[in-house]
């Protein structure tokens, strides 16, 4: 072995050394990854050894030489793998604990932060309506807010030009038939529906909302909600109307209240009456219409009024919501304000 031989040889043992020890105190990947890009960059150490590689006269010196310098490479590369790895892992596990999050915290900020939602009086109402008279074996029924004039009043025994029509203040929706297409004004059209649907016997509630061109007031909203109902069956007599609206008042407002029935006029309806019911202190108040099925409604729902009879009514949901809370002024139960909603759930 030639005495330049030699010293290469001590040149790259030293460059070997010393390249383990800065890659083994790299403090992290970016640090190891600059480490080797110097050890075996075209400036590094190895390089340095490599270029003296031409030098050495002896070709098997220089084949042995080029052994060593490929392996001192090979053994700096995978001593680097190695401390990668480890650095990685030590840098992702940093990375999980500072993104950690804390659900008891986050739970404990959201508390502080957001209030919860009330139901709407409404809804409170029309939820408990339907289960009182889910509870007296009727079953429930939905329609269309957007009606046809058909269902909203010529199926409801008010043709055309039918003075009864202006007993409601109609929104209308543009349509290519003119007048033929309205936002519901109450809602009855539901009866017609669900005649047509459901074979009878029919004992059916159909809540919803309705529309009318009113100005608001204490007792009167543009939108507001109503719940129908429609009994038809053999024999039905208006005994069996008061009968139910007794039992319904006993059940949504307590045994307190108590009903009654005065004659009115709907064209839907033959007998028809408003209903009423009256507080604990004795004074009344109106809340909806009823009466018996008129012949020629219970024709246009497909129903043969020499076997079927029935009866109807429609109540006002917002006023009922009104009266069992003591609410004065119906306005205030859309005023959207969370303070107002708090105070009835
Ligand atoms: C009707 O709408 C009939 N369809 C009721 C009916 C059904 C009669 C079945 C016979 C058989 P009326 O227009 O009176 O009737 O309205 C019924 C109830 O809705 C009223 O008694 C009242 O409680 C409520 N109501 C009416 N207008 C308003 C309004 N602008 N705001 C809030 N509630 C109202």
């Amino acid at each position: 072995m030639s005495s330049s031989s030699h010293s290469e040889r001590a040149s790259l043992a030293d460059a070997l050394s010393s390249g383990i020890s800065a890659i083994s105190q790299a403090a992290s990947t970016s640090e190891l990854r600059s480490v080797m890009a110097t050890l075996t960059g075209k400036k590094g150490a190895v390089a340095a050894v490599k270029s003296q590689l031409g030098r050495l006269d002896n070709i098997e010196e220089r084949k042995a030489l080029g052994v060593l310098v490929n392996e001192a490479v090979a053994a700096l590369e995978s001593a680097a793998e190695s401390k990668f790895r480890e650095l990685k892992r030590a840098e992702f596990s940093t990375q999980i604990s500072a993104e950690k999050v804390d659900m008891t915290e986050l739970a404990l900020s959201a508390q502080a932060s957001q209030r919860r939602g009330r139901m709407h009086l409404v809804t409170q109402a029309t939820e408990r309506l339907e289960d009182v008279f889910v509870g007296l074996g009727f079953q429930i029924a939905e329609g269309p807010e957007v009606e046809t004039d058909f269902y909203n009043f010529e199926a409801l025994n008010m043709p055309p030009s039918h003075p009864a029509r202006s007993m409601w203040d109609t929104l209308f929706i543009e349509s290519d038939v003119e007048g033929s297409v309205v936002l519901r004004t109450h809602t009855s059209p539901v009866q017609i529906r669900v005649m047509q649907e459901w074979p009878p016997p029919i004992y059916a509630v159909m809540p919803g909302r309705v529309f009318r061109k009113e100005t608001p007031d204490a007792t009167h909203m543009p939108v507001f909600h109503q719940i129908e109902g429609l009994v038809i069956d053999r024999g039905i007599t208006f005994a069996d109307l008061a009968g139910t609206i007794e039992s319904f008042t006993k059940a949504f407002f307590g045994d307190g209240f108590t009903s009654r029935l005065r004659p009115s006029y709907f064209p839907f309806t033959e007998p028809s009456a408003e209903f009423d019911i009256r507080r604990p202190d004795g004074s009344w108040i109106e809340l909806g219409g009823c009466g018996m099925v008129h012949p020629h409604v219970l024709r246009a729902g497909g129903l043969d009024p020499e076997e079927w009879s029935g009866f109807a009514f429609g109540f006002g949901i917002d006023r009922m919501a009104k009266e069992r809370h003591g609410v004065n002024d119906l306005r205030d139960m859309y005023s959207d304000d969370i303070r107002f909603t708090e105070q009835f759930s």
